[in-house]
């Protein structure tokens, strides 16, 4: 990767109903968001299923309409590492958010800029996250990141990878589990619903495992596990990814 070649990855998100409840009340650990729009640099946006904030670093509220009236937040925390054999993993949390989110459609369309720096390697990576969001009855959105070499150095053997724990209304009743025909990675809880992504492209890899695991360790060395189910049987609390 060298100069202003670019390497993009989309990765949408979607979720549907699966079963309805039992009428149990939900608790979020996270407050929703107050409206729509650009909140603090975090694009905020409603239809009529999906209630969603995207920071520019990654994610901790998605929420979903999964009966009349009955909302759940289904992300814990969401972020997207870069892989290099020189860098290791480095977590989007770590990266310099160089322009947060601003709207290029109202409730629509919305971008932000981060820059990952190595001044000793003369190697700078930009990443663009642009978030695409439609009014009513929809229930997927789509990330798509465009990451562009903008330093002097060869930039070899990047990977990239879209890491989520998704705790469905909360991490009780949940199961992750990878899908090779459409290559989509889901969490579900089936007293509530499920909610998955996939790649524009098919994924090299991908995880499931314990939340823990799958968030801050899997993609440390490059490689997702490539587990097809966590926990093999039952439910725990899992995260899920794709490389
Ligand atoms: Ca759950
Ligand atoms: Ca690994
Ligand atoms: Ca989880």
């Amino acid at each position: 990767m060298k100069g202003v070649r670019r390497w993009l990855w989309v990765v949408g998100a979607l979720a549907w109903l699966v079963t309805l409840t039992s009428g149990q009340e939900k608790h979020s650990p996270y407050a929703p968001p107050s409206g729509r729009g650009i909140e603090e640099g975090n694009f905020v946006a409603r239809n009529d299923f999906l209630n969603i904030r995207v920071d520019p670093k990654g994610s901790i509220f998605w929420e979903f309409q999964f009966a009349t009236g009955e909302w759940g937040d289904a992300v814990f925390s969401e972020h997207f590492p870069v892989w290099i054999p020189q860098w290791g993993g480095v977590s989007s949390f770590d990266i310099e958010v160089i322009q947060p989110f601003q709207e290029l459609q109202p409730d629509r369309l919305a971008e932000a800029k981060l820059r990952y720096q190595r001044t000793d390697l003369n190697q700078e990576l930009q990443i663009l996250r642009r978030v695409q969001f439609e009014p009513g009855a929809v229930r997927q959105f789509r990330i798509t990141y465009i990451l562009t070499n903008t330093g002097s150095a060869t930039i070899g053997d990047l990977r990239f990878f879209q890491i989520i724990d998704f705790d469905i209304v909360n991490p009780g009743g949940d199961y992750a589990w990878y899908n090779p025909n459409s290559d989509t990675v889901f969490m579900n809880d089936d007293r509530y619903f499920r909610i998955g992504f996939f790649g524009s492209r098919r994924s090299a890899r991908h995880s499931t495992g314990y939340w823990s695991f799958v968030l801050y360790d899997d993609w440390k060395d490059g490689e997702l596990n490539n587990q097809d189910r966590h926990p093999s049987t039952g439910t725990t609390d899992a995260g899920v990814g794709l490389q």
